[in-house]
């Protein structure tokens, strides 16, 4: 048997397409663009590349944008203040402020100076609080962008035990609060470093997520035959073949994983395009939302 890959690259574009016609329906009914602005900081190769794909699929969708770029010795108050700022800026509907911050900036701090009802990275804790009592706010994208991969995917989630692996407040702890929710009805384990029995656990899952970051951490014996199986992870692994002499893989032993998953997402091009593809989302709800506050 061999699992049934995922293509994250497609369905993700097929969203971008539709968030693309609903901004020309929405801008030819006499609305301005939707706007993000992306908050970067410091000189990480990786935030910088990110940030880029992020604009660059902004413009697609027709959303406009701007990056609001600041050297990594910048003030925690100079960061504070341009987040709030752009709260209350009418022209801005999305804030992103791209992580992670450099060690002296404490991101709680700064994700919670995002004005809520901006916040499309669905970071803060009024949205993690909507999340978790089930009231509108912003889904975090990667956790959302996993929900669409499964539904898209006509993968059933109602009564499925899901393994989480991974407790993160980025992708491990929403991701769980949203498969709980009525009309997902998910039942959810979340297993992190200190879990016993965790790859007993994992092979009693309907559906693995696997986001702990290390490479090859999900193993076939973890699997149970039939299962789907959504990678997170975004892992630099050594590889002399490749000129830049490394590859990216996910959490998931790939090759092993699938000739027992029915399911499975690769890296890239599974879960990673997805984030984005919410975000745009995201950024048009705002705009949406913002013209009937
Ligand atoms: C793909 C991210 C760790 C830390 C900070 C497409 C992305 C990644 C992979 C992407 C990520 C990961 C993002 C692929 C945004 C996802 O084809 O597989 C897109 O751009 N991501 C980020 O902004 O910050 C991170 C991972």
């Amino acid at each position: 048997m061999s699992a049934q890959l995922i293509d994250g690259r497609g369905i993700a574009g097929q969203i971008r397409t539709e968030v693309r016609a609903e901004v020309d329906r929405w801008t030819a009914q006499g609305h301005r663009p939707p706007y993000l602005a992306v908050v970067l900081v410091g000189d990480n190769p990786a935030s910088a590349s990110y940030v880029r794909g992020k604009i660059r699929a902004s413009q697609e969708a027709g959303i406009m944008g701007d990056t609001l770029a600041f050297g990594a010795d910048v003030p925690e108050s100079e960061l504070l203040e341009t987040v709030s700022r752009l709260g209350r800026d009418k022209s801005v509907d999305g804030i992103l402020v791209q992580l992670p911050l450099p060690a002296h900036i404490r991101p709680d701090r700064i994700i919670g100076a995002v004005n809520p009802d901006k916040d499309v990275d669905g970071l803060n804790t009024i949205n993690a609080g909507r999340l978790v009592t089930g009231r509108a706010g912003f889904l975090p994208c990667t956790p959302a962008g996993i929900v669409e991969l499964l539904t898209r995917s006509d993968i059933p989630t109602c009564g499925q035990h899901t393994v989480i692996l991974g407790r993160s407040n980025l992708v491990g702890k929403p991701l769980a609060n949203l498969m709980l929710r009525k009309g997902l009805d998910a039942t959810v384990t979340i297993c992190h470093s200190r879990t016993r029995n965790l790859k007993a656990l994992a092979r009693s899952a309907d559906i693995v997520v696997a986001a702990i970051g290390r490479a090859c951490f999900v193993t076939e014996d973890m699997v149970k035959p039939g299962a789907a199986v959504i990678d997170v992870g975004i892992n630099r692994v050594e590889d002399p073949s490749r000129t830049r002499g490394y590859r990216l893989a996910g959490d998931v032993d790939f090759e092993a994983v699938r000739h027992k998953a029915a399911h499975l997402t690769p890296v890239p091009g599974g879960v990673g395009p997805m984030t984005i593809a919410m975000l745009l989302k995201n950024t048009l709800l705002a705009a949406q939302r913002h013209t009937g506050l």
